[in-house]
């Protein structure tokens, strides 16, 4: 196979890391994880991208998740343009605020009220405010591997692009703010029971978790785990906040929290939402959320929350998401991809855990089950990035770090998996 052209994203590359920390506006993007250099993209359609040297992928980053309804969906770019024809922003209320607002709390009827705001960090971050006010308390809780956006308090033994680059913590995040966050380990329903019932546990505000993670690629909850912090949670006095940015409308189309039966006090959303334009948002029970100002003293505000053409661009996404079996025919076709991906494994005689959910998924090249922070460690990185370069040559664009979350798209139909299983097999003979 000829070697792929890389000029246009080389140049483009070289002039980026003259403006940019690392050449890139988010860690993840430089490939750090998987070596080799970015490609500069320019542009998307349904489930492929294209870059600046005229290369097409098939895509399974899809804006790290936003796009459950694929590349410039038609629908989503009508919302947007009708909605800038009428104004870009007004920092003043808007009746799509509320259609919104409404189609979320149909999907996800736990957020009694909500606020928008820009992205999940902004909504994770808020949150945490929110919690702590209502319950006068200040530690919280969040669990190893967990990634909850670049947040101070939640910047500790964070996954995503911390783990890829090896930055357990971050300097610059105060001591003291550190010290009042617990780290307690994924799927361990003990260690939540002994640290809600031990001395901490009545000074804690919060716990804060990814119900499904997709930041140490896709960990799925074990029975009982997410059980067991709704029950102690409640028992001590703490609300339970469910960061929903990623498992928001793709593990189901109530979320996590419908999946798995359990009622959050708080839910944090972002990604697609948005349906690819900035916004996220937080909210749950209404004796919280009226705590926050101007109804209450906990003070959160941004002059482009609620902006018109995110709203226009969430409300067509949520639109699609409410058909009836959309969701579910692109969990269909990821479980497809995934068990064809493990025959593949089988068939080269890799040893591979792929886990799946809903349309998220991620390939571990590890022996044992993958279901906490240190089994995800285990992993061969060193394979998954040979895999990844390889794949990109056979035109797959996978998420470059084995430690995010692969994503599927209502766009992505059988030919794509076809092209994505041939890619593969070629991927795991040239990455031995
Ligand atoms: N933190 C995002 C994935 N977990 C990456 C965002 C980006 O690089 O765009």
């Amino acid at each position: 196979m000829p070697a792929m052209k890389t000029d246009a994203s080389a140049r483009e590359f070289d002039r980026a890391k003259k403006l940019f920390p690392g050449g890139v506006n988010s860690p993840v993007r430089a490939f750090k994880g998987v070596g080799g250099d970015p490609l500069f993209i320019a542009r998307g359609e349904k489930s492929r991208l294209f870059d600046e040297d005229g290369n097409s992928y098939i895509d399974y980053v899809l804006s790290w998740g936003p796009l459950l309804a694929g590349h410039a969906h038609p629908k989503i770019v009508q919302a947007i343009a009708e909605a800038a024809q009428l104004g870009t922003s007004f920092g003043a209320p808007t009746a799509r605020e509320s259609v919104l607002a409404e189609k979320v709390r149909q999907l996800v009827p736990s957020m009694r009220k909500m606020r928008f705001v820009s992205s999940g960090t902004e909504a994770t971050s808020h949150a945490l405010r929110v919690a702590r006010g209502f319950t006068g308390r200040e530690r919280i809780v969040k669990f190893e591997g967990c990634f909850h956006g670049a947040t101070d308090p939640l910047l500790v033994r964070a996954g995503s692009g911390v783990e890829t680059l090896g930055l357990p913590d971050s300097p610059g995040v105060p001591k003291t703010v550190a010290a009042l966050t617990t780290v307690l380990p994924y799927n361990d329903a003990a260690a939540v029971r002994d640290f809600f019932r031990g001395p901490l546990g009545r000074e804690t505000a919060c716990a804060i978790v990814e119900p499904v993670v997709g930041n140490m690629g896709v960990l799925v909850p074990r029975q009982g785990f997410l059980e067991t912090l709704r029950e102690e949670t409640r028992r001590a006095g703490a609300l339970f906040i469910c960061d929903e940015v990623m498992t928001g409308f793709r593990v189901d189309r109530g979320g996590a929290q419908a999946r798995f039966g359990i009622e959050p006090d708080l839910t944090c959303l972002g990604k697609v939402i948005g349906g690819g334009l900035p916004v996220g948002a937080y909210g749950g029970r209404e004796e919280i959320m009226s705590k926050i100002a101007p109804d209450g003293p906990i003070y959160q505000a941004g002059t482009l929350s609620g902006n018109p053409l995110a709203m226009a661009a969430g409300i067509a996404m949520l639109e699609l998401v409410a058909q009836p079996g959309f969701t579910e025919a692109i969990e269909r076709r990821t479980e497809e991809l995934c068990a064809r991906l493990r025959e593949e494994c089988v068939r080269a005689a890799v040893k591979a855990q792929v886990n799946q959910i809903g349309s998220m998924w991620t390939c571990f090249f590890a022996a044992d089950e993958v279901y906490d922070y240190p089994t995800a460690k285990k992993a061969d990185t060193a394979r998954f990035g040979r895999v990844h370069r390889a794949m990109l040559e056979h035109g797959v664009y996978l998420p470059p770090s084995q430690f995010e979350a692969g994503f599927l798209s209502s766009e992505h139909g059988p030919t794509d998996l076809e092209a994505t299983i041939l890619a593969f097999r070629a991927a795991l003979s040239a990455a031995r």
